[in-house]
Protein backbone atom coordinates (compact mmCIF):
# COMPACT_ATOMS: atom_id res chain seq x y z
CA UNK A 1 0.00 0.00 0.00
CA UNK A 2 2.98 2.53 -0.76
CA UNK A 3 1.94 5.03 -2.79
CA UNK A 4 2.09 9.08 -3.66
CA UNK A 5 -1.03 10.24 -1.23
CA UNK A 6 1.06 10.66 2.15
CA UNK A 7 5.05 10.83 3.39
CA UNK A 8 6.06 7.52 4.66
CA UNK A 9 8.55 6.56 7.09
CA UNK A 10 12.31 5.41 6.58
CA UNK A 11 11.16 2.44 7.41
CA UNK A 12 8.20 1.99 4.94
CA UNK A 13 10.71 3.83 2.15
CA UNK A 14 13.35 0.93 2.13
CA UNK A 15 10.56 -1.19 2.51
CA UNK A 16 9.26 -0.23 -0.89
CA UNK A 17 13.00 -0.40 -2.51
CA UNK A 18 13.52 -3.95 -1.47
CA UNK A 19 9.67 -4.59 -2.98
CA UNK A 20 10.44 -2.68 -5.99
CA UNK A 21 14.24 -5.37 -6.51
CA UNK A 22 11.66 -8.34 -5.84
CA UNK A 23 8.87 -7.18 -8.54
CA UNK A 24 11.46 -6.30 -11.06
CA UNK A 25 14.73 -8.68 -10.27
CA UNK A 26 15.84 -8.50 -13.82
CA UNK A 27 16.47 -4.59 -13.63
CA UNK A 28 16.60 -3.48 -10.24
CA UNK A 29 18.49 -4.72 -6.89
CA UNK A 30 19.03 -2.39 -3.68
CA UNK A 31 22.14 -1.30 -3.04
CA UNK A 32 23.90 -0.17 0.25
CA UNK A 33 25.25 3.63 -0.66
CA UNK A 34 26.93 3.55 3.48
CA UNK A 35 25.71 3.33 6.72
CA UNK A 36 24.17 6.25 9.46
CA UNK A 37 25.38 6.92 12.87
CA UNK A 38 22.67 5.32 14.54
CA UNK A 39 23.10 2.18 12.35
CA UNK A 40 20.96 2.55 9.41
CA UNK A 41 21.70 1.48 6.13
CA UNK A 42 21.82 4.31 3.19
CA UNK A 43 19.63 2.00 0.98
CA UNK A 44 18.98 3.15 -2.42
CA UNK A 45 18.31 1.07 -5.93
CA UNK A 46 20.28 0.51 -8.56
CA UNK A 47 18.56 0.13 -11.96
CA UNK A 48 20.43 -1.45 -14.50
CA UNK A 49 18.17 -2.93 -16.93
CA UNK A 50 19.61 -5.79 -19.54
CA UNK A 51 19.20 -3.68 -22.95
CA UNK A 52 22.15 -1.96 -23.54
CA UNK A 53 24.42 -3.66 -20.42
CA UNK A 54 28.15 -4.01 -20.92
CA UNK A 55 27.95 -1.10 -23.93
CA UNK A 56 29.07 1.42 -21.77
CA UNK A 57 25.75 3.11 -20.54
CA UNK A 58 26.45 6.04 -18.42
CA UNK A 59 25.90 6.36 -15.15
CA UNK A 60 23.77 8.76 -12.87
CA UNK A 61 23.48 9.35 -9.19
CA UNK A 62 20.30 11.13 -7.48
CA UNK A 63 21.19 11.84 -3.66
CA UNK A 64 17.80 12.85 -1.77
CA UNK A 65 16.93 14.05 1.79
CA UNK A 66 20.61 14.65 2.70
CA UNK A 67 18.69 17.35 4.36
CA UNK A 68 16.30 15.61 7.01
CA UNK A 69 12.57 18.14 6.66
CA UNK A 70 12.94 18.23 3.10
CA UNK A 71 10.24 15.67 2.81
CA UNK A 72 9.29 16.37 -0.91
CA UNK A 73 12.56 15.17 -1.94
CA UNK A 74 12.27 11.76 -1.24
CA UNK A 75 8.77 11.40 -1.83
CA UNK A 76 9.55 12.32 -5.58
CA UNK A 77 12.90 10.46 -5.82
CA UNK A 78 10.74 7.39 -4.58
CA UNK A 79 8.05 8.35 -7.45
CA UNK A 80 10.40 8.27 -10.00
CA UNK A 81 11.61 5.60 -9.44
CA UNK A 82 8.49 4.34 -9.85
CA UNK A 83 7.78 6.33 -13.24
CA UNK A 84 11.01 4.07 -14.14
CA UNK A 85 9.66 1.05 -13.69
CA UNK A 86 6.25 0.96 -13.96
CA UNK A 87 5.47 3.55 -16.97
CA UNK A 88 4.97 2.25 -20.77
CA UNK A 89 5.60 5.73 -22.14
CA UNK A 90 8.51 5.47 -24.47
CA UNK A 91 10.48 8.11 -23.32
CA UNK A 92 10.19 6.82 -20.05
CA UNK A 93 11.16 3.56 -21.11
CA UNK A 94 13.97 4.44 -22.79
CA UNK A 95 15.16 6.76 -20.50
CA UNK A 96 15.45 3.64 -17.47
CA UNK A 97 17.28 1.30 -20.35
CA UNK A 98 19.92 4.17 -21.53
CA UNK A 99 21.31 5.24 -17.70
CA UNK A 100 23.10 2.83 -15.03
CA UNK A 101 21.18 4.60 -12.69
CA UNK A 102 21.59 4.56 -8.43
CA UNK A 103 18.77 6.19 -6.63
CA UNK A 104 19.35 6.86 -3.13
CA UNK A 105 16.02 8.57 -1.67
CA UNK A 106 16.92 9.64 1.87
CA UNK A 107 20.96 9.74 2.09
CA UNK A 108 20.35 11.44 5.95
CA UNK A 109 18.34 8.54 7.16
CA UNK A 110 18.64 9.08 10.76
CA UNK A 111 17.65 13.32 10.27
CA UNK A 112 15.14 12.01 8.22
CA UNK A 113 13.78 9.70 10.97
CA UNK A 114 13.94 12.67 13.76
CA UNK A 115 12.15 14.76 11.49
CA UNK A 116 9.10 12.17 10.92
CA UNK A 117 8.56 11.41 14.60
CA UNK A 118 9.98 13.90 16.48
CA UNK A 119 11.30 17.63 15.49
CA UNK A 120 9.37 18.29 11.70
CA UNK A 121 12.39 21.12 11.21
CA UNK A 122 15.27 18.97 11.90
CA UNK A 123 17.59 19.09 8.76
CA UNK A 124 21.24 17.60 10.49
CA UNK A 125 22.87 14.41 10.83
CA UNK A 126 22.31 12.70 14.31
CA UNK A 127 25.54 12.56 15.46
CA UNK A 128 26.73 14.04 19.13
CA UNK A 129 29.50 16.60 19.61
CA UNK A 130 31.61 16.02 22.85
CA UNK A 131 29.59 19.05 24.21
CA UNK A 132 26.27 17.26 23.95
CA UNK A 133 24.52 18.94 21.00
CA UNK A 134 23.66 16.75 18.10
CA UNK A 135 23.98 16.72 13.81
CA UNK A 136 26.01 18.26 11.46
CA UNK A 137 24.60 19.82 8.24
CA UNK A 138 25.87 17.09 5.87
CA UNK A 139 25.45 19.55 2.62
CA UNK A 140 28.28 21.68 4.55
CA UNK A 141 30.45 18.30 5.27
CA UNK A 142 32.35 17.20 1.95
CA UNK A 143 35.77 17.67 1.69
CA UNK A 144 35.60 20.78 -0.82
CA UNK A 145 36.54 24.05 0.77
CA UNK A 146 35.10 22.72 3.72
CA UNK A 147 33.61 25.37 6.48
CA UNK A 148 34.90 28.12 4.35
CA UNK A 149 31.08 29.93 3.53
CA UNK A 150 27.85 29.28 4.78
CA UNK A 151 28.80 27.08 7.76
CA UNK A 152 29.35 27.08 11.33
CA UNK A 153 31.72 25.39 13.83
CA UNK A 154 29.14 25.40 16.61
CA UNK A 155 27.94 21.72 17.10
CA UNK A 156 24.65 23.55 18.76
CA UNK A 157 23.96 25.62 15.48
CA UNK A 158 20.56 24.25 14.46
CA UNK A 159 21.01 24.48 10.29
CA UNK A 160 24.57 24.30 9.44
CA UNK A 161 27.27 23.25 11.52
CA UNK A 162 30.27 22.01 8.99
CA UNK A 163 31.11 19.07 11.75
CA UNK A 164 34.39 18.80 13.08
CA UNK A 165 36.68 17.80 10.53
CA UNK A 166 35.46 17.46 6.09
CA UNK A 167 33.96 13.90 6.53
CA UNK A 168 33.35 13.72 9.97
CA UNK A 169 30.19 12.46 9.26
CA UNK A 170 29.69 8.49 8.61
CA UNK A 171 26.70 9.33 6.49
CA UNK A 172 28.92 11.77 4.02
CA UNK A 173 31.68 9.52 4.48
CA UNK A 174 30.63 6.55 3.64
CA UNK A 175 28.43 7.65 0.79
CA UNK A 176 31.70 9.42 -0.86
CA UNK A 177 33.22 6.39 -1.16
CA UNK A 178 30.40 4.13 -2.95
CA UNK A 179 30.25 6.97 -5.04
CA UNK A 180 33.65 6.98 -5.82
CA UNK A 181 33.31 3.70 -6.68
CA UNK A 182 30.31 4.05 -9.25
CA UNK A 183 31.68 3.42 -13.04
CA UNK A 184 31.76 5.77 -16.01
CA UNK A 185 29.42 8.41 -13.39
CA UNK A 186 28.23 11.13 -15.66
CA UNK A 187 25.83 12.71 -13.59
CA UNK A 188 24.99 13.46 -10.22
CA UNK A 189 21.95 15.30 -9.16
CA UNK A 190 20.93 16.69 -5.42
CA UNK A 191 17.27 17.18 -4.28
CA UNK A 192 16.47 19.48 -2.51
CA UNK A 193 13.91 22.04 -0.93
CA UNK A 194 12.23 24.73 -1.31
CA UNK A 195 13.98 27.25 -3.21
CA UNK A 196 12.40 26.01 -6.67
CA UNK A 197 15.73 27.00 -8.48
CA UNK A 198 18.54 24.80 -10.41
CA UNK A 199 22.09 25.23 -9.13
CA UNK A 200 25.11 24.02 -10.66
CA UNK A 201 28.58 24.00 -8.96
CA UNK A 202 30.76 26.19 -7.38
CA UNK A 203 28.42 26.73 -4.10
CA UNK A 204 31.09 28.59 -1.89
CA UNK A 205 32.05 31.19 -4.01
CA UNK A 206 31.10 32.48 -7.72
CA UNK A 207 33.65 30.55 -9.22
CA UNK A 208 32.46 28.70 -12.43
CA UNK A 209 33.39 25.50 -13.68
CA UNK A 210 35.25 25.03 -16.77
CA UNK A 211 31.81 22.87 -18.21
CA UNK A 212 30.00 25.87 -16.84
CA UNK A 213 28.19 26.82 -20.33
CA UNK A 214 27.00 23.36 -20.69
CA UNK A 215 26.01 23.08 -17.72
CA UNK A 216 23.39 25.76 -18.38
CA UNK A 217 22.31 24.72 -21.07
CA UNK A 218 21.45 21.23 -20.17
CA UNK A 219 19.86 22.90 -17.18
CA UNK A 220 17.90 25.26 -19.09
CA UNK A 221 17.05 21.94 -21.45
CA UNK A 222 15.80 20.19 -17.86
CA UNK A 223 13.63 23.27 -16.37
CA UNK A 224 11.91 23.82 -20.18
CA UNK A 225 10.63 20.20 -19.60
CA UNK A 226 9.87 20.71 -15.54
CA UNK A 227 8.06 24.36 -17.07
CA UNK A 228 5.62 22.22 -19.12
CA UNK A 229 4.08 19.82 -16.58
CA UNK A 230 2.81 22.66 -14.03
CA UNK A 231 3.72 25.78 -15.30
CA UNK A 232 6.12 26.79 -12.46
CA UNK A 233 9.48 28.62 -13.39
CA UNK A 234 12.23 27.59 -11.40
CA UNK A 235 14.81 30.15 -11.08
CA UNK A 236 18.47 29.52 -12.69
CA UNK A 237 20.66 27.93 -13.69
CA UNK A 238 23.08 29.02 -11.56
CA UNK A 239 25.49 28.79 -8.67
CA UNK A 240 23.97 28.60 -5.17
CA UNK A 241 26.43 31.83 -4.81
CA UNK A 242 25.31 33.88 -7.09
CA UNK A 243 20.76 33.00 -7.10
CA UNK A 244 20.98 32.08 -3.34
CA UNK A 245 24.21 32.26 -0.93
CA UNK A 246 27.40 30.77 -0.89
CA UNK A 247 27.55 27.16 0.65
CA UNK A 248 30.87 25.43 1.27
CA UNK A 249 31.35 21.42 1.66
CA UNK A 250 28.34 20.75 -0.28
CA UNK A 251 28.20 17.05 -2.12
CA UNK A 252 27.48 18.51 -5.83
CA UNK A 253 31.17 20.55 -5.22
CA UNK A 254 32.90 17.30 -4.24
CA UNK A 255 31.03 15.61 -6.77
CA UNK A 256 32.31 17.91 -9.40
CA UNK A 257 35.58 18.32 -8.43
CA UNK A 258 36.98 15.44 -6.43
CA UNK A 259 35.50 13.11 -8.65
CA UNK A 260 35.36 14.80 -12.41
CA UNK A 261 31.67 14.40 -13.14
CA UNK A 262 30.85 16.35 -15.53
CA UNK A 263 26.77 17.00 -15.24
CA UNK A 264 26.26 18.00 -11.31
CA UNK A 265 22.99 19.89 -10.35
CA UNK A 266 21.20 20.93 -7.14
CA UNK A 267 17.44 20.47 -7.92
CA UNK A 268 15.40 22.78 -5.25
CA UNK A 269 11.91 21.92 -5.75
CA UNK A 270 8.82 23.86 -4.30
CA UNK A 271 7.00 24.10 -1.35
CA UNK A 272 6.78 26.38 1.62
CA UNK A 273 8.94 26.27 5.04
CA UNK A 274 9.55 22.61 3.92
CA UNK A 275 6.15 21.90 4.00
CA UNK A 276 4.16 20.52 0.69
CA UNK A 277 0.32 18.67 0.85
CA UNK A 278 0.79 15.13 0.52
CA UNK A 279 -2.32 15.24 -1.74
CA UNK A 280 -0.36 16.76 -4.19
CA UNK A 281 3.15 14.93 -4.59
CA UNK A 282 2.01 13.60 -7.66
CA UNK A 283 2.61 17.17 -9.15
CA UNK A 284 6.48 17.77 -8.43
CA UNK A 285 6.83 14.37 -9.18
CA UNK A 286 5.93 14.56 -12.58
CA UNK A 287 7.54 17.99 -13.23
CA UNK A 288 10.78 16.10 -11.36
CA UNK A 289 10.43 13.28 -14.22
CA UNK A 290 10.37 15.38 -17.04
CA UNK A 291 13.06 17.61 -15.53
CA UNK A 292 15.59 14.78 -15.19
CA UNK A 293 14.25 13.66 -18.95
CA UNK A 294 14.91 17.00 -20.16
CA UNK A 295 18.33 16.93 -18.52
CA UNK A 296 18.94 13.11 -19.82
O1 LIG B 1 21.91 25.32 1.94
C1 LIG B 1 21.88 24.30 1.25
O2 LIG B 1 22.58 23.34 1.46
C2 LIG B 1 20.93 24.24 0.06
N1 LIG B 1 19.73 24.95 0.32
S1 LIG B 1 18.66 24.34 1.40
O3 LIG B 1 17.64 25.34 1.67
N2 LIG B 1 17.93 23.10 0.74
O4 LIG B 1 19.35 23.92 2.57
C3 LIG B 1 21.64 24.86 -1.14
C4 LIG B 1 22.58 23.89 -1.74
C5 LIG B 1 23.42 24.50 -2.78
N3 LIG B 1 24.75 24.41 -2.38
C6 LIG B 1 25.45 23.27 -2.47
N4 LIG B 1 24.96 22.24 -3.10
N5 LIG B 1 26.63 23.23 -1.92
ZN1 LIG C 1 18.46 21.25 1.48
Amino acid sequence: NFGWKAYYDINDIYKYLRNMSKTYPEWASTVVGGRSYEGREILGLRIDTPRKRGQGKPAIFIESGIHAREWITPATTTYFINQLLTSNDPNITALRDSFDWHIFPSVNPDGYHYSYYIDRMWRKTRSRSPNGCFGADPNRNWDHNWNTAGSTSNPCDYQTYAGSKPFSEVETRTLASYIAGVENLQGYLGFHADAQMLLVPYSDSKEHCDNYDDLIQVGKTSLDYGYRVNKEKYEGPGTAAELLYPASGGSMDWVRQALGTPLVYTYELRGYYFSWPPSRIYEQGDEVTQMILGLA
